[in-house]
């Protein structure tokens, strides 16, 4: 029997430099299919998606709600022509009513104990519309991603160095923001995997790593010991915030420790004091700017921008606050008549799609794309995103030339150009 998986491309952010990860989700799920299924992954954000494929069963992997257009009208084309159309991933738990319009099968939540079900279901002549969990998985039930499933030296490289490998080490988040869609998809307990799983998977990943767990700062004796067994592995990583404790950085950075994406909504001393500590300690910060909360007004971004030129961050990527379905904001922004669009293809976090408190819309739309460009007016993203590569690739060279290994081969670009 084989299936192919399918992950939908979705519009990216104009401004952003653009670099193409290894998805993690349509691998974790292929890695939840019994084991003598053959499986196929194609991820449409760097490759065509071959319609006609022989496959006795179709997934679709939707991570993010401004895939979900795409994802369903792949769905309809493939079952139009007569093949059996799962959908899975993040989205359809978000966007569960809709995407059974769109599907034979809906898996809602992890996929981690349904899939074998649905295979044999789908063998016998019964597959049913929904596959739900009715509870979190165990951590310790999580197999290893199918990484070998997808061609990172072709399609995930940038001059012939390998990408980040995306890797989770745990699910769930105590913490409950309002613009989060987390403690709706992943629980409100910090859910831990076995360490010497992680370590396992993490021997099968490249030098380079994306740790996706939602929060490690909410659990700072894990961060401890994670960083902890990481310290030697020679890895460089990219997180979520960490912990500013002395001992965390300290253990943060011999371990490893690349830049953190950080949250910023407001002016204040901790965050500049936040920046400055993960700077001492080499750590370098992408700031994930979130535009359009009620306090916000048009005078308050402008200075907001100056403040975040001044805090020294590497890198900056802007975006619009958005009422993902299932999240504290939606529900708020709903009961109060500001929700203006609920078409999903703008649901991409740089398109105004609610009604701001102290600005219209049009206003809100202008000043960010004004965020970016003031913030960039010296240096590009672009720039700005070599200077947080070149570090690690200069530190890669010398290892190889260290150790006589060879150096990449400069081929398969995913930014399109061909290398010197
Ligand atoms: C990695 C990641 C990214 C990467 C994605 C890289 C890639 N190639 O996929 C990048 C950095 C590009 C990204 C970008 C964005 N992200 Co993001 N991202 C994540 C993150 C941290 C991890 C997702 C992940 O890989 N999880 C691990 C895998 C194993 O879990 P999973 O996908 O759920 O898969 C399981 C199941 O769903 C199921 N499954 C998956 N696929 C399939 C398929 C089938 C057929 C089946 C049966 C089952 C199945 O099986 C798996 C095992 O159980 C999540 C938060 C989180 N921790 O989940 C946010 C998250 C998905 N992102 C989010 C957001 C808001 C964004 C942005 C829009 C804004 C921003 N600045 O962050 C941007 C996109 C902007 C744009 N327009 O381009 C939101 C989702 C909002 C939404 N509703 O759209 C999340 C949930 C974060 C949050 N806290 O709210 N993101
Ligand atoms: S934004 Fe981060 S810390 Fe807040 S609830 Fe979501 S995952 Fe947790």
């Amino acid at each position: 029997m084989h299936v192919h998986i399918i992950y939908p491309t979705w519009p990216k952010l104009p401004h952003q430099t653009r670099f193409d990860l290894p998805p993690l989700g349509p691998l974790q799920a292929a890695a939840c299919l019994p084991d003598d299924i053959d499986v196929t992954v194609t991820d449409e954000n760097v490759q065509p998606v071959d319609l006609d494929r022989p496959a006795d069963l179709v997934g679709i992997s939707m991570m993010l709600t401004c895939q979900t257009p795409r994802g369903f009208a792949l769905a309809d084309e493939l079952r139009a022509r007569g093949r059996t159309v799962v959908l899975g991933g993040l989205a359809v738990a978000l966007h569960e009513d809709e995407a059974r319009g769109h599907a034979d099968a809906i898996v809602v939540g992890e996929a981690e104990g349904q899939l074998e079900r649905l295979v044999r279901d789908f063998r016998e002549g019964r597959l049913q519309p929904v596959y739900r969990r009715t509870e979190f998985a165990d951590m310790a039930d999580v197999p290893d991603p199918r990484r070998e499933l997808l061609d990172k030296r072709r399609f995930y490289s940038h001059k012939g160095w390998e990408l980040v490998d995306l890797v989770e080490t745990s699910r769930g988040c105590r913490f409950s923001c309002a613009p989060c869609c987390t403690p709706f998809l992943g629980g409100r307990t910090h859910r831990i995997r076995p360490l010497d799983r992680v370590l396992g998977d993490l021997a099968r990943c490249s030098r380079l790593l994306f740790l996706v767990d939602n929060s490690l700062e909410q659990d700072v004796g894990y961060q401890k010991t994670l960083f902890g067994a990481m310290a030697g592995l020679g890895k460089r990583w990219v997180s979520h915030p960490i912990s500013v404790e002395p001992e965390v950085l300290r253990l943060a950075r011999d371990a490893g420790a690349w830049y953190v994406y950080h949250a910023i909504f407001t002016v204040s001393d901790k965050i500049r004091d936040r920046v400055r500590m993960l700077h001492d300690h080499g750590i370098m910060v992408e700031g994930t700017i979130l535009l359009g909360l009620d306090e916000h007004d048009e005078d308050f971004l402008k200075r907001f921008i100056d403040f975040l030129l001044t805090i020294e961050l590497d890198v900056a990527e802007f975006t619009v606050l958005t009422p993902f379905p299932h999240t504290e904001s939606a529900r708020r922004l709903e009961a109060e008549g500001r929700i203006l669009s609920r078409d999903w293809s703008l649901y991409d976090a740089g398109h105004v799609v609610f009604r701001p408190r102290r600005m219209t819309p049009d206003t809100l739309q202008r000043l960010y794309e004004e965020a970016w460009r003031t913030f960039h007016a010296e240096q590009s993203q672009t720039l700005r995103m070599s200077k947080l590569l070149l570090p690690v690739l200069r530190e890669d060279r010398a290892r190889r030339r260290a150790s006589g290994e060879a150096p990449p081969p400069n081929e398969g670009n995913n930014d399109g150009s061909v290398a010197r």
